[in-house]
């Protein structure tokens, strides 16, 4: 049993945002209650649409994506994927995207009624919308007054995620840190573009995309280094891990648990097999100097 930020888990390896869905595809396939944590897909306001398609691409050992925050939005989220939720023991994290800091707080408010909802992260990073997402993510003033007024809305832990497209990770990470985060997860994608030589044009309709996958990993182990040694609340590492021995690497660069993404596309057992191969180390070990 782990706690991180008083989220009581078996174990510290979460499924992530956007790679999972509501569990709804996966737990055909696998077990979910052997998740620590299962993060959903961003939940807004209203329902939106996403952007319009080609949408993911592959890179090498990556891929890009530009959904932009497709979601049935949060009447639907309540009726229908939190009460499938709530047949698992798996602890909930709601992902909580918006475009206005009014938005947020709406949607935490309402997840507060929800018993089976143990945390919330808040979406501050999302590179692939106009308005909302990562134009708070990247700006200390605006994500410290994001957080300030959301955190008083939410009964629950509220994590906050970070975005990698930033000349300084620790100054937006304070910034949170000094609103009232209760953790931080990170890193989100890393805005990239790919183009078809052939056709010349962009490979996303959006042009450029989120770049996830193991191609991230050592961005993302550096930026969970640097908030490790700025802020003392738990750090969630995200970015490119696929196997136990990546997830460690997180771990001895000072995070205390983890998340899984874009391996779930590969293999839909990919937390779970890390969830085994951790078993064979000490997490509390920190990197040597
Ligand atoms: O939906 C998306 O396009 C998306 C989101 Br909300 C996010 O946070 N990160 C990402 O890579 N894509």
């Amino acid at each position: 049993m782990v706690e991180i930020a008083g989220i009581k888990m078996k174990n510290p390896v979460m499924a992530a945002s956007g790679t999972f869905g509501f569990g709804e595809e996966y737990s055909e396939l696998m077990d979910l209650n052997k998740l620590g944590a299962l993060v959903t897909k961003s939940v807004t306001l209203k329902p939106r649409e996403g952007n319009p398609p080609p949408r993911i691409t592959e890179t090498p050992a990556g891929m890009l994506n530009s959904i932009g925050l497709q979601n049935e939005g949060l009447k639907v989220f309540l009726e229908k994927h939190l009460p499938y939720l709530s047949k698992f023991e798996v602890p909930v994290i709601v992902n909580v995207a918006g475009e206005t800091i009014e938005e947020y707080a709406e949607v935490c408010k309402a997840l507060s009624r929800e018993p089976k909802v143990k945390g919330v992260e808040l979406n501050i990073s999302c590179p692939n919308v106009q308005r909302g997402g990562m134009s708070f993510g990247v700006d200390p003033a605006l994500t410290e007054e994001i957080v300030k007024k959301v955190r008083p809305c939410a009964r629950m832990p509220v994590i906050v995620k970070l975005t990698p497209n930033v000349t300084d990770i620790t100054v937006i990470a304070k910034a949170a840190v000094n609103a009232g985060a209760d953790a931080l997860s990170l890193i989100n994608t890393v805005l990239g573009m790919a183009i078809d030589v052939k056709t010349k044009k962009p490979k996303l309709k959006t042009i450029t995309g989120g770049l996830s996958g193991p191609a991230i990993r050592p961005i993302a182990v550096r930026m969970v280094w640097q908030v490790a040694q700025a802020v003392k609340i738990p750090i969630i590492g995200i970015g490119g891990i696929v196997t136990a021995e990546d997830a460690l690497e997180f771990f001895l660069a000072g995070a205390s648990a983890v998340q899984v993404g874009t391996a779930n596309f590969v293999d839909c057992e990919a937390a779970l097999k890390i969830i085994e191969g951790l078993k064979a180390y000490n997490l509390s070990d920190k990197m040597a100097p």
